[in-house]
């Protein structure tokens, strides 16, 4: 073994990458096997809410043929929160040291995994960022952009979060992190999940640290953000915002427990 970090089984341990799917027929294969390409000793978890389009199906004939590749299979479409939090406990109850959020679309690419993954070796929490230098977006129509960088933006400003890009969902935890992050508490399905994590992670004091991407929009497959993703998003920042607030101003704003260092972004 060379480079451990890089090659997703150095010294944190080995490294499981979670893509939660619904309906990703003609993403599936190419992802993975971009994965397992990127970052050869890392295993996969394809977290498959009973897609209608054979998904579940595609990724059980992909694990049958590759020892690295392992498939959840859910009931039904219950969000992508609930997906990645059941691939988190399928993982901490393995012998994983890092767990990593992946789409299955092509936005967060496998190339760039080894930089997020050498970058949790002074961190507990690797965030791929779109919006600090380096990082850029591909494809994307400018209404989109205005909304994810505007949802950034508010919750930053809202949840007092030192993170540039806080709804993005390219990312690499120490096994530690998510164990102290209180996941039984974690109601949020759609993106605000991510904020969610982040908001949870600053508060214990994890060391959080972006990492520039180059996000790729989906090629193939149809989107699964809905208005009622973004309201969700809206209404639960807003809630979390108004209580820390609130708690500032009566001194009840510290964390029940401890995490690791100070948190830090660059
Ligand atoms: N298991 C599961 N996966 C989901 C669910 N909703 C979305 N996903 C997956 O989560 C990832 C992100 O969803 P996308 O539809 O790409 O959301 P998005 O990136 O905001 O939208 P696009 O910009 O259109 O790609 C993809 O891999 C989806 O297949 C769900 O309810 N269950
Ligand atoms: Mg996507």
């Amino acid at each position: 073994m060379s480079d451990g970090g890089q090659r997703g089984q150095g010294p944190l341990g080995t490294a499981l990458v979670i893509i939660p799917t619904f309906n990703e027929a003609e993403n599936i294969g190419p992802i993975v096997g971009r994965v397992r390409a990127a970052v050869p000793e890392a295993h996969v978890l394809v977290a498959d809410d009973n897609s209608p389009d054979g998904t579940g199906k595609l990724a059980d004939e992909l694990a049958a043929g590759d020892d690295h590749v392992h498939v959840l299979h859910r009931k039904g479409k219950e969000g992508l929160g609930a997906a990645y939090l059941a691939g988190f406990a399928w993982g901490l109850e393995r012998d994983y040291g890092v767990l990593v959020e992946m789409d299955a679309d092509g936005s967060h690419q496998p190339e760039e995994l080894p930089r997020l993954l050498t970058a949790l070796a002074g961190a507990d929490l690797v965030l791929g960022s779109r919006w600090v230098p380096g990082g850029r977006v591909v494809n994307w129509p400018k209404s989109r952009e205005f909304l994810s960088r505007g949802g950034s933006v508010y919750s930053r400003l809202m949840l007092d979060v030192p993170i540039r890009d806080v709804t993005g969902g390219y990312r690499a935890f120490r096994r530690e992190t998510l164990e102290g992050l209180g996941l039984e508490e974690v109601a949020s399905a759609g993106y605000c999940f991510q904020v969610d994590l982040a908001r949870r992670a600053v508060r214990q004091g994890f060391r959080v640290v972006e990492v520039p991407i180059t996000f790729v929009e989906r090629e193939f497959g149809d989107s699964k953000m809905s208005k009622d993703i973004v309201v969700e998003a809206l209404w639960r920042v807003t809630q979390w915002g108004l209580k820390g607030h609130a708690a500032k101003l009566t001194g009840h704003d510290k964390p029940k427990s401890a995490g690791g260092g100070p948190a830090r972004t660059p």
